[in-house]
């Protein structure tokens, strides 16, 4: 890849001059997992923060993560244009979203809910005047192609495209992608664009089946005593992104005048046993591995992060163990929580194994109408 060409060519946006001064911040999708601690660290630097979401967080009361809730399906561009309104800055975060579990049995439901909702978003900024929109997209955009040998999977920018995206997910983001860069083009909304290399951390996703591999394995090394189970052979590998430097990444391209897509992820590259054997460690566990078929996605995949350096001076800095460590500390603190609230549970019976998300359909108007 040519990364000076990259990064010339996607230097040509405003940048903001004083992110200190205070604004107007939409985060849309904000009561999922990585809006969440976007919205609550924007409020904390004392912007004002509305959360738009179809369903309030699980673990905050609104007032301790930002200044307004607004239920809304973010389908509808009424609904977005309305949530826009009045906002200097939007932030994309809406979306279905899954691990393995889901989005590979999810396919249709996926491609209708999130095209409709990274449409009706941008549309609705643009119509409500906002300045700067962020896309949050995945490296789940890269050509599949790309990421079949596990230990030669870095994926530079320019791999994208010709395109043969993992999943209508991948594809979904691809599309989004091309939308916001269209947009930041055609009219005065600047739009920049992360591909997210799995992100996780507290207060994340941990179980239900839509969960990712960390949570699922943090879950699963607590709750089992014989065996640990895992999906496929554990020699596929990946990257993970713990969610504060996903955060930290998300608002320096957002100030910076940085316009295509740019991975945001680690680079520390491990394979599902590594992981396995990491998080087992934390209490001194080393259960034999149990390899079950599932659904197992790509075959390598890491973050190459020469243009997030280049640009931005900087890249993802919390390393998989320390990471880790507090993702497992949080998820432990749930499942204990859980135990102390039903008095008695069956841990490795509900938590040891995990499950697949049968398929699903497109919420109807039962669900716009909750939201209305
Ligand atoms: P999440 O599921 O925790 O958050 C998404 C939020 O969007 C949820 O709170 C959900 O209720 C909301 N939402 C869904 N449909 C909606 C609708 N119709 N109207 C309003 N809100 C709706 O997921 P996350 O992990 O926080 O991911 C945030 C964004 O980052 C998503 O766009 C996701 O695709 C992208 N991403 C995440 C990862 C990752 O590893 N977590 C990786 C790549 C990309
Ligand atoms: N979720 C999960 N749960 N994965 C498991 C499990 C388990 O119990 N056991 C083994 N795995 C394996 C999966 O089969 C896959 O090979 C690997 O761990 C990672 O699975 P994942 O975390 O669910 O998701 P992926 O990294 O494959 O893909 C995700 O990529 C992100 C972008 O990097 C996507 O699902 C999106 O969540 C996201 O865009």
């Amino acid at each position: 890849m040519n990364v000076d060409g990259y990064v010339a060519r996607g230097m040509v946006g405003r940048p903001v001059e004083d992110p200190s001064v205070p604004q107007r911040v939409l985060v849309a999708g904000g009561a999922g997992f990585i809006g969440s601690h976007l919205a609550q660290r924007l409020l904390g630097e004392g912007h004002f923060v509305r959360v738009a979401d179809v369903v309030p967080n699980e673990y905050f009361a609104p007032e301790e993560y930002c200044s307004e809730f607004v239920e809304a399906d973010l389908r509808k561009v009424e609904a977005c244009r309305k949530v826009c309104e009045g906002m200097d800055w939007i932030f994309c975060l809406a979306a279905d979203m899954g691990g393995m579990g889901f989005i590979h049995s999810n396919n249709s439901v996926i491609l209708y809910n999130s095209t409709m909702i990274t449409l009706s978003m941008i549309e609705g900024a643009r119509q409500a005047g906002a300045k700067r929109f962020f896309f949050a997209s995945s490296a789940c955009v890269y050509n599949e192609a790309n990421q079949e040998d596990p230990n030669s999977a870095d994926l530079t920018e320019n791999l994208a495209w010709p395109a043969k995206p993992q999943d209508g997910y991948g594809l979904e983001k691809l599309y989004g992608e091309e939308v916001c860069l269209s947009y930041g083009r055609d009219f005065n909304m600047e739009t920049r664009i992360a591909r997210f290399h799995n992100i996780y951390g507290e207060r994340g996703t941990w179980k239900g089946g839509r969960e990712k591999v960390p949570a699922a394995f943090c879950r699963k090394a607590i709750a089992s005593t014989s065996t640990f189970e895992m999906w496929g052979d554990g020699l596929q590998s990946r990257s993970f992104c713990h969610v504060d430097d996903c955060v930290e990444g998300i608002l320096r391209l957002f100030y910076s005048p940085f316009v295509l897509p740019i991975n945001l992820g680690s680079s520390e590259m491990v394979n599902m046993r590594q992981l396995a054997q990491l998080v087992m460690s934390f209490e001194g566990k080393d259960l034999e591995l149990d390899h079950i078929p599932g659904p197992e996605g790509v075959r390598g995949r890491n973050s190459d992060n020469t243009v997030i350096k280049a640009v931005l001076g900087w890249e993802p800095q919390i390393s998989l163990a320390d990471g880790m460590r507090r993702a497992y500390n949080w998820i432990k603190a749930q499942i204990d929580a859980e135990i102390e609230a039903s008095g008695e549970l069956d841990i490795e019976t509900l938590y040891a194994t995990s499950r697949v998300v049968a398929q699903q359909e497109p919420e109807g108007d039962e669900f716009a109408a909750r939201a209305e």
